[in-house]
């Protein structure tokens, strides 16, 4: 991999790194991303449009369908080789923070210790009358490729209707992890954006954040992006291949 040797050396001796992922770290484990074209029962329709309280009030059912199938094929996905990466970065640098826009656990299930999710979790569909968490362990679909629409279940303790554990279009971030994203993308030596077309907002305000705090900013993407011309390095290619050879060049096991 073509790391020029400075940099190499300013990477090494970086105190706080950055992990910022999008679906594309993700994309190699088998999970759509919002880039992708929908199938089957949401052909006709696109992320951005589903991805909303105004559709879930529309049309609760056809949502919370999509929502579960999205959560099946989380459940029968396994973390890849880029999620295995950072997980293992998090033992040889002196200080990790980890930003994830993607809503599966895969960077947990990977075995990253502390995962800051600017957009929600899948797995944690929460009651939109109380707000307390809706434990169901297994979606309502039995199989990855089964689509249905599916009536949102009831609240078991007030019997308001359950909603994905998300942000959608429209939605404020949780405050806490946003907070905690913003000041590390501010304060870090070394800033890695990895498999996001940086559309979404404010999330996508975080790498720009770390190239005005004169970080060094590497960037993994199989296309381009806005930010091609404007990081420290940009490296083409899927993440899945990308990283693990990035961090076995610049930190290598022990
Ligand atoms: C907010 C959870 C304050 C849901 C998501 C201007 C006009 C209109 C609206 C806005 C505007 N500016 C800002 C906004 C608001 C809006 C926004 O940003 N809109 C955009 C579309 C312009 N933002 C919001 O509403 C945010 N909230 O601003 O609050 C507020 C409050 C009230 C009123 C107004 C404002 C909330 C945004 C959160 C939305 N929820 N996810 C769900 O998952 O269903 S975002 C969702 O889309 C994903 O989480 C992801 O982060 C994002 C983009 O999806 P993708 O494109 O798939 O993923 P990504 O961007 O990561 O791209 C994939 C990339 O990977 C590509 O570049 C591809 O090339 C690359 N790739 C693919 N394979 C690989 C790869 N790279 C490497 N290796 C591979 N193998
Ligand atoms: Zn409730």
């Amino acid at each position: 991999m073509d790391v020029p040797s400075e940099l190499i050396q300013r990477l090494k001796s970086a105190g706080h790194v950055v992990v910022f992922t999008g679906a594309g770290v993700s994309a190699e484990s088998g999970i759509p991303t919002f880039r992708d074209r929908q199938t089957g029962l949401w052909t006709n329709f696109d992320a951005q449009s589903l991805a909303t309280p105004e559709a879930f009030e529309r049309d609760p059912a056809l949502v919370w369908g999509w929502y579960e199938w999205r959560r099946c094929r989380v459940l029968a996905s396994e973390p890849n080789a880029a999620h295995r990466a950072i997980a293992a970065l998090a033992g040889r640098v002196r200080r990790l923070t980890l930003i994830t826009q993607n809503v599966d656990d895969l960077h947990e299930r990977a075995g990253s210790p502390e995962v800051l999710h600017l957009h929600g979790r899948i797995c944690q569909p929460y009651c939109s009358a109380c707000g307390r968490e809706h434990a169901v362990a297994r979606p309502q679909l039995p199989e990855p490729d089964d689509e249905r629409r599916l009536e949102p279940p009831r609240c078991v303790h007030c019997g308001g209707r359950i909603r994905p554990g998300v942000v959608w279009f429209g939605e404020c971030l949780p405050r806490r992890p946003w907070e905690q994203a913003v000041e590390a993308a501010r304060g870090c030596d070394a800033f890695l954006c990895i498999g996001t077309s940086s559309v979404v907002e404010p999330a996508a305000g975080l790498t720009r954040a770390a190239i005005v705090a004169r970080a060094a900013t590497i960037q993994v993407n199989i296309d381009a992006t806005c930010l091609d011309e404007l990081v420290t390095l940009n490296l083409r290619g899927p993440a899945a291949t990308m990283l693990p050879r990035l961090v076995a060049e610049v930190w290598p096991e022990a």
